[in-house]
């Protein structure tokens, strides 16, 4: 299902198919869609001659729970730091990937090698990738002639208010199939502040997307590009990459539809991205080498150029598009990254409580 709304995706496996057919090495990487330029595989395999199947997810659980069940059999994957890679490096389910011995390494944000220290002591086993905000993204136009002056453009009552989702109902909203994203959304609207994950602040928050549940159209991570772009969608709740592709794609196809995508007035969840390597990836060596190659900054550079996340190579920001490095929904203004939350590692008995507050959600009950 994935793979068949992931463009991207489907486009370098057609390229992959071109690949000489000798006796070759293979990097088996996981990684999230629409999160690499359309030519990375392509170059990578003839700078190293290293064959890369490469598979797609949609969701930090999907990957959690292929590394948990073991032998996944990939070399490399790409979590979000908090608290997804964080969980898993208590688990000791990464292995060392000599990261100072990469070269470029140095040019790596210090600020965001910093952040990933309490989990990850000298930096030794995650490379930051890409970060971004989750937000909402709207069609403009749909959601202006709906709700007229009472339109709330930057604010989570677009999707968490019943009076306005109940007019926005008709024209599509969608939330993520995600239950932290969405708590810690729910819990923002509420005006918390940060995210908390007691029974009681997870009850409030439930009960906010409860009270919306019927207006929402479906729970989903990465649909919502296509159909936003289409105009099929008028309210989705993303990744902000993701639904500034949404927005491209929708300008490419010139049918009018123009889409906005906002960091809500009351604050939104930060994340960070990172490259790791399993413990019993079958090909370390070929993973670290993508890791060299994913340190060129011009390589980075194309791939934020592509995907519309902001990278965590300094060297690389002289190369991004001007309207890549300007854009607030990349690289937000201070105001901004003021408001906005990093998501806390659940205690386990949170994390089931989060886990069984969803499914009810989602199903209605
Ligand atoms: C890429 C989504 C990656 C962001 N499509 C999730 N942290």
């Amino acid at each position: 299902m994935l793979k068949r709304v992931a463009t991207t995706g489907l486009l370098m496996l057609g390229l992959l198919h071109l690949a000489p057919t000798t006796a070759q090495e293979t990097l088996r990487i996981y990684n999230w869609s629409d999160y690499i330029a359309e030519d990375t595989l392509a170059n990578f395999q003839q700078q190293t001659g290293i064959r890369v199947v490469y598979d797609l997810y949609d969701s930090n659980e999907m990957l959690e729970a292929k590394m948990l069940a073991g032998r996944s059999g990939y070399d490399l994957v790409f979590p979000s730091a908090r608290p997804f890679a964080e969980r898993l490096m208590k688990a000791k389910l990464y292995q060392p990937i000599d990261s100072h011995s990469l070269s470029g390494w140095q040019q790596l944000d210090a600020d965001i090698l910093a952040s990933l220290q309490d989990m990850d002591p000298g930096n030794q086993f995650l490379l930051p990738y890409m970060w971004g905000t989750t937000g909402l993204a709207y069609n403009r136009d749909k959601v202006a002639a709906i709700l007229g002056d009472d339109m709330p453009g930057d604010s989570w009552r677009l999707v968490f208010d019943p009076a306005i989702a109940s007019r926005l109902a008709g024209c599509g909203i969608a939330l993520m199939d995600d239950a932290l994203e969405v708590l810690v959304a729910a819990q923002a609207y509420l005006g918390m502040g940060r995210a908390d994950y007691s029974q009681q602040a997870l009850q409030q928050a439930a009960a906010v997307v409860a009270a919306v549940r019927p207006q929402v159209r479906y729970f989903h991570n990465s649909q919502t590009i296509n159909d936003l772009a289409n105009g099929d969608l008028c309210v989705a709740h993303g990744y902000s990459g993701d639904m500034l592709q949404a927005q491209s794609r929708a300008q490419e196809a010139g049918q009018g539809v123009h889409i906005e995508y906002v960091v809500p007035r009351e604050g939104a969840v930060v994340w960070t991205d990172v490259a790791a390597i399993p413990v019993d990836a079958p090909n370390p060596k070929a993973a670290k080498q993508f890791l060299s190659y994913l340190l060129q900054p011009q390589v980075i550079a194309d791939i934020s150029n592509s995907v519309q996340y902001a990278n965590a190579n300094l060297a690389a920001t002289a190369l991004l598009d001007e309207q890549i490095r300007h854009h607030p929904g990349i690289y937000p203004p201070a105001a901004t990254r003021q408001r906005l939350l990093t998501l806390p590692l659940p205690e386990d008995k949170q994390a089931r409580l989060m886990s069984r507050t969803w499914t009810r959600i989602k199903s209605g009950k």
